[in-house]
C-alpha cells in the first residue's frame, strides 16, 4: 500500500473512492460534505436517503457507500467522525474505526485507491495532531493492507498538510 499527501480539493481527485466527513443523518452539512453534495449533485443525496430509509443513517466511526455522482472518482464512502468532546479516549478509538470501516468497505466493492480527509478536525474539533497521528497508524497497522494500492491523505488547511508531512516523514 503506498501512503501519499496531497493538499488541496478532495473533490477534484480521481480515485476509486473518495471519503467523506459526514453526520450521523447522512443528509449532508457543511465542510466537506458540503462541499462533496455540492459538487457531485444529487444523485448521492438520493442514496444516502435510501440508505437511512433502510438503516436510519449511519452510526459515529460507522461508514457506507454510495455513487460519486458527478465526482472524478467512483464512488463517495461516507463515514462520521466523533465530536471532540466527553471521553477522549473513546472519541480516539471512534476515529480510528472511521479508517478501518472506510477500508473495509472499500475491499469490499473492489476499490484500489482511496482518499481520505481530516476526518472530524473541523466543524467537530478533534485535536489536528491527535487526529493525524491515529490516521496515519491505524492505516499503517490495517491488517489487509495488501488489498488497497493507493491511500492519499488530502489536506484542505496548512496547519493538517505541515502536521502530515512531519508524521509521515517518520513512517518507514
Ligand atoms: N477537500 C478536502 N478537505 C476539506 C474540504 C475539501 N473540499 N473542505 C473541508 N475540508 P469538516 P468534521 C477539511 O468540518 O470536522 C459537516 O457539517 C477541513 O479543513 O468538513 O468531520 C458534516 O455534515 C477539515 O480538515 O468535517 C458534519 O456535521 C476536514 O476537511 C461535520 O461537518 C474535516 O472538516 C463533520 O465535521
Amino acid at each position: 500500500m503506498i501512503l501519499e499527501l496531497l493538499k488541496g480539493d478532495i473533490t477534484e481527485l480521481n480515485v476509486d473512492a473518495i471519503v467523506n466527513a459526514a453526520n450521523t443523518s447522512l443528509l449532508g452539512g457543511g465542510g466537506v460534505d458540503g462541499a462533496i453534495h455540492r459538487k457531485g449533485g444529487k444523485a448521492i443525496l438520493e442514496e444516502c436517503v435510501q440508505i437511512r430509509n433502510k438503516q436510519g443513517g449511519c452510526k459515529t466511526g460507522e461508514a457506507v457507500i454510495t455513487t460519486a455522482g458527478n465526482l472524478p472518482s467512483k464512488y463517495v464512502i461516507h463515514t462520521v467522525g466523533p465530536v471532540w468532546n466527553g471521553d477522549k479516549e473513546e472519541k480516539s478509538k471512534l476515529l480510528a474505526d472511521c479508517y478501518k470501516n472506510s477500508l473495509n468497505l472499500a475491499i469490499q466493492n473492489g476499490i484500489k485507491s482511496i482518499a481520505f480527509p481530516n476526518i472530524s478536525t473541523g466543524i467537530y474539533h478533534f485535536p489536528k495532531y491527535k487526529a493525524a497521528e491515529i490516521a496515519v497508524n491505524t492505516i499503517k497497522d490495517f491488517d489487509k493492507s495488501e488489498e488497497i494500492e493507493k491511500v492519499i491523505f488530502v489536506c484542505f488547511d496548512d496547519e493538517n498538510y505541515k502536521i502530515y508531512q512531519n508524521i509521515l516523514q517518520d513512517v518507514p
